[in-house]
């Protein structure tokens, strides 16, 4: 680690919900440390990936997608997104290059200019775009907007790019040693990582209100027993009715979000894993102090 030319810092993933950001982390970082899906507002707090290879060391920060802050809990979330920003050394700014712009992603441009960091602009989605010249004019105007380092376009689904992408990223962090020993990989506590897993599960397997008013914690995570890691999850709903629908008829859909949480747990620990969910209703909790600071959701 001698080399001179050896460079690292911390770059913030930046962008609207759904733009694909949890995504390129677990990418980049070859395990699912992030929760993703298809629902807007999957991330709720910031989460490190480290990456470390010959020409130097990157640790990117996952945040909560840019949105319009109504709760306690998505105030917290966009302060998140502050101060990403402000602690890092280079914004990447991830934008779902397959549907028009909006408002929304004025917004986040105007983000990333007020921080005046160094910012690049990633292209997101390119697999989708069956027509390549599509990215032309969103080319044209980001570079009309603003003075960014480099534009790729990528696809972080299918890893496309990627390794072009961390190239242009390196050139633009300062030279030092790494930040991190080289077998690092992230922030995140295993009981954050499995929490997160379950909520997953509960986003993939429910329609459009549950996501919102639940919340995964990790009450007990016992590796007494050298052969199987028992975990126990309490999931937080806001009301009865909704706690009758995570558990499902005759908790069918609690034994399914079980089932296939414990998958990604088993593959992450290499180890076999019980794990136990429970249900509680938990009023109001998106706008309790206490209850975000538990979750992990801090100030
Ligand atoms: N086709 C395609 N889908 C993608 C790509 N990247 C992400 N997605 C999908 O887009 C959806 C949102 O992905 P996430 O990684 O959760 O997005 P996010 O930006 O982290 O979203 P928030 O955490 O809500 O801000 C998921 O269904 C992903 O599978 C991509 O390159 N191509
Ligand atoms: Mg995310």
């Amino acid at each position: 680690m001698n080399d001179k030319s050896y460079k690292s810092g911390y770059v913030a993933l930046i962008g609207r919900p759904n733009a694909g950001k949890s995504t390129l982390l677990n990418h980049l970082v070859g395990e699912k440390i992030a929760a993703v899906s298809n629902k807007p507002q999957t991330t709720r707090h910031k989460i490190q990936g480290i990456v470390t290879f010959d020409e130097g060391q990157v640790v990117f920060v996952d945040t909560p997608g840019v949105h319009k802050p109504g709760y306690l809990l998505n105030r917290r979330m966009m302060a998140a997104v502050h101060d990403a920003i402000l602690s890092v050394d280079l914004v990447v700014l991830l934008r779902d290059a397959s549907v028009s712009t909006g408002n929304g992603d004025r917004f986040v441009l105007d983000l990333v200019k007020k921080s005046k960091k160094p910012a690049v602009l990633l292209l997101n989605k390119i697999d989708k775009l069956k027509d390549k010249t599509k990215l032309l004019p969103l080319i044209e105007f980001y570079s009309a907007e603003h003075d960014f380092k480099e534009i790729v376009p990528v696809s972080a689904l299918k890893g496309e790019a990627i390794e072009l992408m961390l190239k242009e990223i390196i050139k633009h962090l300062p030279e030092s040693e790494p930040i991190f020993s080289e077998d690092e990989m992230t922030d995140q506590s295993l009981r954050v990582i499995v929490a997160e897993m379950v909520r997953e599960k509960i986003l993939e397997s429910t329609g459009d209100e549950i996501p919102y008013v639940t919340a995964v914690i990790t009450e007990k995570f016992d590796e007494s027993n050298p052969k199987t890691t028992k975990i126990y999850c309490a999931i937080y709903v806001e009301r009865p009715s909704q706690k009758r629908i995570v558990i499902g008829k005759q908790g069918k859909r609690i034994k399914d979000i079980g089932i296939k949480a414990r998958k990604d747990i088993q593959n992450l620990l290499g180890k076999k894993v019980y794990l136990e969910l429970f249900v509680k209703v938990v009023k109001d909790w998106r706008n309790q102090e206490r209850k975000l600071d538990e979750i992990g959701i801090k100030e």
